[in-house]
């Protein structure tokens, strides 16, 4: 009886211990669920994983295998590296590696880009936390595109190498490279001999200059990943920073993902966060893009984890493929560059998809001094040149509240850079703007009476006295002041005057545009 007490006591306690430690009947997963998975948001991988001894991971809760996916090796190996540019150091400069001459063809210094080493290591600046993550052991692989028009060589490769050291061998389908039409030598052939090396590498090209989203489209057509990962062509991927994108798309895969955006200099080429780090994306009523703080109610409790953005930035994002081609893809009317970002993230948000900014993927990005392209003849750009005079209109010494003056047309061609002081964008707004679509600096033609000055002043988009039109005859009409644009050839100045279509000081012809964007700019006018 004493014995078979004993006996009695001893299992009761043994299954007590069972019932509270057992994982994922035990009570002890009961009180977990409750309140440890709490800390891990949903999507996020959990916080609690338990060891195998095989590397590989079982999550507490959903019995899904998670991984570090971490290259300790290559990490290693990065640490030990040394020389200029090394560990994202700034290059030394000294002046007369600052000459403009660096700078002309990319837009950032490509001396220094040249004297940096192509597999140069990387500070590894993310949130502490990430270096304790873990991510599904099955993830999408992704096929990444990669635009490029005129891109500089040492640039452009070390964009390939960063991702070739950096990214887990089995994750990536393919490299595809998309080259827009570019003119410059080392981009044909020498480019086709290097990347022999890299099996995944493809290159493509595209038969006229399309600018970057058709090339985006047709990257992204000849793809074969179960993921798109764009990147620009002259950026460094950090540490690990593809399984977290990719886990993102795992969870669900109606999601966007962005890696956090760092600056490499266009100067010295240092390696550091953007001012704020992580913010959300947003845009202004003029849709230039910003990055906002994130408000504290929608802050998280580990500021590593993702966090919902409105709007990308644009160049640097991943996505399910199927899910790319159910949203329409891209409009394929967008033209050489902007305003993409805005199209896909309202597309995502409004077929019940999200968008996540990841802490723990960080992609370094050139950010250019000024954009070194051209933009091919058309699109909205124009140079007005008055019929009498046979002047053009300049903006050379534009800031707010200066006035227009004419001056000697600058030299014709078919193609002309982005930053010219006789360019104009004629936009939806119906103002008229010096420079080009993206890059303008933000002053409108602007005038107040009949008999007014010409002047620039910063753009309100509201029309009123920066509403203009092209007529008929020519001649660009103010509605608000009910006058024309005049000028006095011989004091090369631009006022208002009362419209008359037979005086050819103000006759203004619009050159080099494309005419239905001086359709639509016109609709009022001619009405
Ligand atoms: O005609 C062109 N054809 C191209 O293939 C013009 C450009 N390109 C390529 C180019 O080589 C590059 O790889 O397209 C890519 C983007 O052009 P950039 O680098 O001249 O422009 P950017 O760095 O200012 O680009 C930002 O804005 C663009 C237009 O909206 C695109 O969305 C870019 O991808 C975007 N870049 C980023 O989001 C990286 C972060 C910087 C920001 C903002
Ligand atoms: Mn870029």
């Amino acid at each position: 009886m004493k014995r078979k007490q004993k006996r009695f006591l001893q299992m009761t306690l043994l299954f007590t211990v069972a019932l509270i430690f057992l994982p994922n009947v035990g009570l002890w997963s009961l009180y977990k669920d409750k309140h440890l998975v709490k800390s891990a948001e949903p999507g996020e991988q959990q916080t609690f994983p338990l060891g195998l001894g095989d590397g590989q991971f079982y999550s507490w809760t959903d019995g899904l295998r998670r991984k570090d996916w971490h290259d300790y090796e290559s990490i290693q190996k990065e640490a030990m590296r040394s020389g200029k540019g090394e560990h994202g150091k700034p290059y030394p400069l000294t002046e007369e590696d600052h000459d403009d001459s660096a700078y002309r063809e990319n837009g950032f210094n490509i001396f220094v880009s040249n004297n940096i080493a192509l597999e140069r290591s990387l500070p590894d600046i993310r949130h502490a936390n990430c270096k304790h993550k873990m991510y599904l052991e099955r993830l999408p692989n992704t096929s990444i595109i990669i635009p490029f028009h005129n891109e500089g060589w040492t640039s452009l490769l070390r964009t390939i190498h960063s991702i070739i050291n950096r990214t887990p061998g089995s994750l990536i389908a393919e490299i595809i490279l998309v080259d827009d039409f570019s003119e410059r030598e080392h981009l044909k052939d020498k480019l086709e001999e290097y990347m022999a090396r890299f099996s995944k590498v493809r290159i493509v090209r595209t038969k006229k200059r399309e600018g970057l989203i058709r090339t985006r489209l047709l990257g992204a057509s000849m793809a074969r990943g179960e993921v798109l990962t764009f990147l620009d062509s002259h950026c460094e991927v950090n540490v690990n920073w593809l399984p977290p994108l990719l886990n993102q798309i795992a969870l669900n895969h109606k999601t966007i993902v962005c890696p956090m955006i760092d600056v490499i200099d266009h100067n010295h080429f240092g390696y550091e966060a953007q001012a704020g780090d992580a913010m959300r994306g947003a845009f202004d009523w003029e849709m230039y893009y910003k990055r906002i703080p994130i408000p504290p109610e929608l802050q998280r409790a580990d500021p590593s984890d993702p966090f919902e953005s409105p709007v990308m930035a644009g160049g640097l994002f991943a996505v399910n493929r199927k899910w790319f081609w159910e949203l329409g893809g891209y409009d394929p009317g967008l033209e050489i560059w902007g305003g993409e970002q805005y199209e896909i993230s309202f597309k995502v948000w409004m077929c019940g998809g999200e968008m996540f900014d990841v802490p723990c993927s960080r992609v370094g990005h050139i950010y250019r001094k000024y954009v070194p392209y051209k933009v091919p003849s058309g699109t909205s750009l124009a140079r007005i040149r008055n019929v009498a005079a046979n002047l053009c209109v300049d903006s050379k010494h534009g800031a707010t509240g200066t006035e227009l003056r004419l001056d000697i047309c600058v030299k014709d061609g078919s193609e002309r850079t982005w930053s010219h002081e006789q360019l104009f964008t004629f936009g939806w707004r119906e103002d008229i703007r010096p420079g080009e679509p993206l890059h303008t600096r933000k002053f409108c033609f602007d005038a107040i009476s009949h008999n007014s000055p010409v002047t620039l002043y910063d753009c309100h988009g509201m029309k009123g006295n920066q509403l203009w039109g092209y007529r008929k005859d020519r001649t660009l009409f103010h509605p608000v002041s009910n006058s024309c644009m005049d000028c006095n050839p011989a004091e090369k100045k631009i006022f208002m005057a009362r419209c008359d279509p037979l005086s050819e000081t103000q006759q203004w012809i619009f050159e080099h545009i494309n005419m239905t964007v001086l359709e639509k700019f016109n609709q009022h006018a001619n009405s």
